[in-house]
């Protein structure tokens, strides 16, 4: 493993892992590195996860409170939950065994918009940030660190905590310099200034990070790769929700209202999203742009096609063959991709500004069109909200993207009333499921149910659907957005009671 350390002063701070976690206190908050399986520290999440395996056994309390981009890998939040070692977490999870914590009542968790967590962490809503962990892949002879595979919020945690650690991984390419857009023109109000960003492609920061080298406690030298998930092949419903979405930007090319390499894509992670990008490769559309939250297996496919321009996100989120075709081949790529922090990659000035077409994932959806994207059954957490509201609510199209049904058909997507509101109806234009698409701009309630029902739902739960709004509309406290209280939320229970939302299960597997 040769050393990616230039600064002789700094190299003499490499230290062994143990050495490392000992700057590690129980009760500290503690920011790391990682952005959806890319970009986290690999080493001293799971030695830190022993020690507090050890101090438990020894009868000694030995949590911290973590901060991170957003979901990690599993050497990092699968390790500290395993060890039940994190007492507070935010601001997303993707990891299963924090996910059981969380819903046990056992880890305290915030689930929030990921363009606030920089800000609010300068505001000092969370606190003094005691140390930062981040990877790296390299440090220059100037002591300047050169980022990895994911920004998210490191350029924050370099600068507020106490102490950091550095892991220095040499598994990541060392083609990846040069890709990375690092902005140090934030501010707190009222000095806050425009964000000086008018094309995706635009440059407005400096490519690595500044550390004040007094504040570096210890640097640990790796080789250990990215654990990005393999992406699942589209099956028929993606395929299917892909071709409606397809269909709807050609019409809207057509009629006027997009232009011909339509607007800066954004697209949420999964099955659906893949599916999506995969059909923009044979689709009429070229010269396309990206601004996003993750560069994803189908956005690299678009870029070698010459379909996409240039992409711009805060981290890589790839199946293992393609983060290894990247980091074989990420010099060629310096031109076409931009890894910004969180903050700017999903800022609302800019996504505003530039009239990104946002595409997300939901749980659930109701008649109205508000959307739950985060909690199963209005309490259960599945991620979180991540990026998704960043982008819904400043969108030029903001639009969602579900199957019509989950769990084998035991699920409506669509339901009367969302358990749980992450967007509400007006961040929520358009609809889309395997049966069809809602495209709800310039809709009043009570046409949007008639859309979203005789469109997106599925036909096993679609005259269920149908009966409830007759009723509402006969019996309902206004005509606004007719809803029946007692019932609105019935069909959850009826799923929590039962297994099924259905009246008649077998039916509604079928
Ligand atoms: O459960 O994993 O146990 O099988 O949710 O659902 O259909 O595979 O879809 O992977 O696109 O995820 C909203 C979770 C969708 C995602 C969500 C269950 C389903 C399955 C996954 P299993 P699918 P996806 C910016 C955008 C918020 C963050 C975001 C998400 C699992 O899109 O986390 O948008 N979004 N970020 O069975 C019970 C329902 C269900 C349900 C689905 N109605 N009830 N379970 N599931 N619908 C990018 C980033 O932030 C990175």
């Amino acid at each position: 493993m040769s050393s990616r350390i230039a600064n002789a002063e700094l190299r003499k701070k490499v230290v062994s892992v143990d050495e490392a976690i000992t700057h590690i206190k129980s009760g500290m908050r503690v920011g790391m590195s990682g952005f959806t399986g890319s970009g986290y520290p690999k080493e001293v999440p799971p030695a830190l996860a022993a020690r507090m395996e050890a101090a438990h056994a020894a009868g000694q309390p030995f949590k911290v409170s973590l901060f991170t981009g957003a979901s990690t890998g599993p050497e990092l939040d699968g390790a500290l939950a395993k060890a039940d070692g994190v007492q507070f977490r935010f601001p997303y999870n993707s990891d299963p065994t924090t996910r059981d914590k969380i819903n046990r009542g056992e880890m305290m968790y915030i689930d929030m918009h990921l363009s606030h967590v920089a800000p609010m962490v300068w505001e000092g809503f969370f606190g003094k940030l005691d140390l930062a962990v981040v990877e790296v892949s390299g440090i220059t002879e100037d002591g300047e660190l050169i980022p990895s595979t994911s920004i998210g919020n490191n350029k924050t945690w370099l600068d507020l905590a106490d102490k950091v650690i550095l892991e220095v991984n040499s598994w990541q390419s060392e083609g990846l310099d040069g890709l990375h857009d690092i902005y140090y023109g934030t501010a707190l109000p009222p000095n806050r200034m425009p964000i000086p960003m008018v094309r995706p492609d635009n440059r407005i920061g400096q490519p690595h990070f500044r550390c004040d080298p007094e504040k570096i406690v210890a640097i640990i030298e790796t080789d250990k790769p990215d654990r990005n998930a393999p992406f699942t092949k589209p099956d028929a419903t993606a395929e299917a929700i892909a071709g409606h979405l397809l269909e709807f930007l050609m019409h809207e090319v057509k009629v006027g209202r997009l232009p011909k390499n339509l607007l800066p894509l954004q697209s949420g992670v999964g099955n659906v999203a893949n599916a999506v990008l995969a059909g923009l490769m044979d689709a009429p559309f070229g010269n396309l742009t990206s601004y996003t939250e993750v560069i994803q297996d189908g956005m690299i496919d678009l870029l070698e096609a010459g379909k996409l321009r240039m992409a711009s996100a805060t981290a890589f989120s790839l199946s293992p063959d393609v983060a290894n075709y990247m980091n074989e081949n990420a010099a060629k790529f310096r031109d076409k991709i931009i890894l910004r922090p969180a903050e700017i990659s999903n800022h609302p000035e800019v996504i505003r500004r530039l009239g990104c077409i946002a595409t997300n994932g939901l749980i659930e959806a109701d008649i109205y069109g508000n959307v739950n994207s985060s909690h199963v059954m209005g309490s259960r957490i599945q991620n979180g909200i991540g990026g998704s509201g960043d982008f819904a609510r400043n969108a030029y199209i903001s639009i969602f993207v579900t199957p019509s049904v989950a769990k084998r058909g035991d699920i409506s997507c669509i339901v009367p009333q969302v358990s749980h509101v992450d967007h509400i109806g007006q961040d929520v234009q358009v609809i889309v499921t395997e049966q069809g698409l809602a495209d709800l701009r310039g809709m009043a309630p009570r046409q949007r149910a008639e859309l979203i029902i005789n469109n997106c739902s599925n036909p096993a739960y679609r005259d269920m659907l149908r009966d409830y709004f007759e009723r509402a509309k006969r019996g309902a406290y206004g005509m606004q957005s007719p809803s029946l209280l007692s019932e609105a939320l019935s069909w959850h229970q009826r799923f929590v009671d039962t297994g099924s939302m259905s009246q008649s299960p077998a039916q509604a597997a079928e």
